[in-house]
């Protein structure tokens, strides 16, 4: 059977319907123990939940921002994703961002805001990850541009090295896979990219223990060895193995991502990201895609940012 490629714009919405349909799935798992996938299967099976919560949420503010501006500015993203805050207080948002949008509304420059954050350190959270996948569709897919843009993203609530850097790590791997086939994927190359845009031990460990276990027969060991928390340099980690370890299957990938527990709406919104950005919207079981909130908002933000001249 010939193997047809699939378009760009099928995967611009795969990717942002991805991330929503993975967050909104997931919720109702996050803060909970892992599981086996037939478990979480039957779960998704017989209640599933398609309201998302601050990870898509940011996405959208993230994505809006980027079209309203033509590209990156810091003072309206940071604005924008205040305002947007005020408006729905009740997605679930970690503790740092609104703590970082009441300084902003009240005068604190956007780049000066988020370093004060633990103790000065700045937030080494998933949150400047989870909402970055966006900028590999903007960018047109060119590594550089994506690593650069998405550190600025993430910069607006995550200063910490570690917070930047999974911002980095997601975005450049989302922009690989918007141009790969899943039929002659290789998961190594990636990895090896995405090695040179890991500056911190810690993340290029997790990267070398993603790449060995996707060679072992099962995936019992990924949760603890990776593991499934709120930090950047967990969950990013989590949530590519998930998307390289079930190539062929959305369903599969985000199921997998859900099952790892722990901060598991952020595993599945950043594995389903790239699982959407590889195979497309058509790959994405249909009640999943018919029934996620604000379906065809993220199918126009994603069509629109395809337009963008390379932010
Ligand atoms: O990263 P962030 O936006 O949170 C995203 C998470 C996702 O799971 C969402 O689904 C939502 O549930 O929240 O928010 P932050 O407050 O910046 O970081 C999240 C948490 O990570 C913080 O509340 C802290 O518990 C922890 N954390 C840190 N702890 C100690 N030292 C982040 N940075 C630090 C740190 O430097
Ligand atoms: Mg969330
Ligand atoms: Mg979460």
């Amino acid at each position: 059977m010939q193997h047809a490629p699939v378009p760009a714009p099928s995967r611009a919405r795969g990717l942002m319907l991805g991330a929503a349909i993975g967050d909104a799935l997931g919720a109702p798992f996050e803060g909970g123990p892992s599981a086996s996938t037939g478990h979480v299967a039957a779960e998704l099976d017989r209640r599933p939940n398609y309201r998302f919560t601050d990870d898509a949420h940011m996405l959208i503010g993230l994505a809006e921002s980027l079209l309203a501006r033509g590209g990156f500015d810091g003072d309206h993203m940071a604005h924008h994703f205040a305002r947007r805050y005020d408006a729905e207080p009740w997605r679930g948002y970690g503790s740092g961002p609104p703590q970082i949008f009441r300084m902003v509304q009240s005068g604190t420059p956007w780049d000066q805001a988020p370093a004060s954050l633990f103790g000065g350190s700045g937030s080494f959270g998933n949150g400047g990850a989870m909402r970055v996948a966006p900028v590999a569709i903007a960018t047109g897919g060119d590594p550089a541009t994506t690593a650069d843009l998405a550190a600025w993203t993430a910069r607006i609530t995550h200063t910490h090295p570690l917070g930047v850097e999974g911002a980095v790590i997601q975005a450049v791997a989302a922009a690989f896979l918007l141009h790969e086939d899943s039929a002659t994927l290789d998961p190594a190359r990636l990895l090896r990219d995405l090695q040179g845009h890991a500056y911190d031990e810690t993340f290029r460990a997790k990267l070398a223990a993603v790449e060995e276990l996707l060679q072992e027969a099962a995936d019992a060991r990924a949760g603890a060895v990776l593991g499934n928390g709120i930090a950047a340099h967990e969950s990013v980690p989590a949530a590519i193995y998930a998307a390289l370890r079930h190539p062929g299957s959305f369903q599969d990938a985000v199921t997998f991502a859900i099952s790892l527990g722990g901060d598991a709406d952020t595993i599945a919104c950043m594995a389903g990201a790239l699982s959407g950005a590889l195979l497309g919207e058509d790959a994405i079981p249909p009640a999943w895609r018919d029934n996620v909130e604000d379906a065809e908002h993220l199918r126009s933000l994603a069509e629109r940012l395809g337009q963008l001249p390379a932010a």
